[in-house]
């Protein structure tokens, strides 16, 4: 079988986690080998990385932020994502290249465009086959997370306006495989509309490579 590269973005507290565990449940009963993975994480160097841009207590320049992330990225894909694909695995991933434009172009004030090129250059042009965004409005995402007793980290700590810019530029991404899902919904309708389009898209698989 394929490979097939799913990515599960939106903003804080949209229910990324629950449902990327729920897919996840659902396609290993249904016989696939899945490897998931969250953003920034998942290698020695990603969860270092990781450390520094969620934790770190004081501020620090956009763009040393940005080369965090993209750090992170590049050694979580060259190590963990694309061999995965090559093998023929499901990778499930919690947060992708999207947050990037979002938290950083949107939210920090980043160029788009050189951004863009960065993030081609962290992936060597691995792009997910879908990427399902989940919609929730800021205060219902705040709102789960104090429910949940979440600790906040150096982005969660940002005001309402930061936030308000994220959830407009996942509302306004478009392009192969994004997919627009209603996060306010039960976890069980998110996970059935998210199922219907993993079905949908799994034939179409091109291994993630753009
Ligand atoms: N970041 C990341 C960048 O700035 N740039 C980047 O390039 C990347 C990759 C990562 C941070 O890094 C930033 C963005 C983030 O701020 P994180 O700690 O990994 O942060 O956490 P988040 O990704 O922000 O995840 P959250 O924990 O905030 O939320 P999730 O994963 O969207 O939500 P989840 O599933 O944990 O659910 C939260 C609560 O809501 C409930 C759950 O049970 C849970 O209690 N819930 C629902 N309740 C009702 N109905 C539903 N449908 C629900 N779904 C979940």
């Amino acid at each position: 079988m394929p490979g097939l590269f799913i990515a599960v973005e939106g903003p804080e507290g949209a229910g990324k986690t629950s449902l990327a565990r729920a897919l996840a449940a659902r396609l290993v009963a249904g016989g696939r080998q899945v490897v998931s993975v969250r953003e920034p994480g998942g290698t020695p160097v990603a969860e270092a990385a990781r450390k520094v841009a969620l934790k770190f207590p004081h501020k620090m320049a956009p763009a040393a932020e940005l080369f965090l992330f993209l750090a992170a990225r590049a050694d979580l894909v060259e190590k963990v994502i694309r061999p995965a694909l090559a093998a023929g695995q499901v990778v499930l991933a919690d947060r992708f290249d999207l947050s990037t434009m979002a938290y950083q172009v949107a939210g920090g004030g980043l160029p788009a465009a050189a951004v863009a090129e960065a993030n081609r250059l962290a992936t060597t042009g691995l792009v997910p086959d879908i990427t399902l965004v989940l919609d929730v409005p800021v205060d219902v995402g705040r709102q789960r997370q104090r429910a949940a007793r979440k600790v906040q980290d150096r982005f969660e700590r940002q005001d309402d306006a930061f936030h308000r810019r994220v959830l407009e530029a996942y509302r306004r991404a478009q392009g192969p495989g994004v997919v627009h899902l209603d996060g306010t919904q039960s976890k069980q309708a998110v996970l059935d509309a998210a199922w219907r389009e993993v079905l949908a898209a799994a034939p179409l698989s091109t291994r993630g490579v753009s």
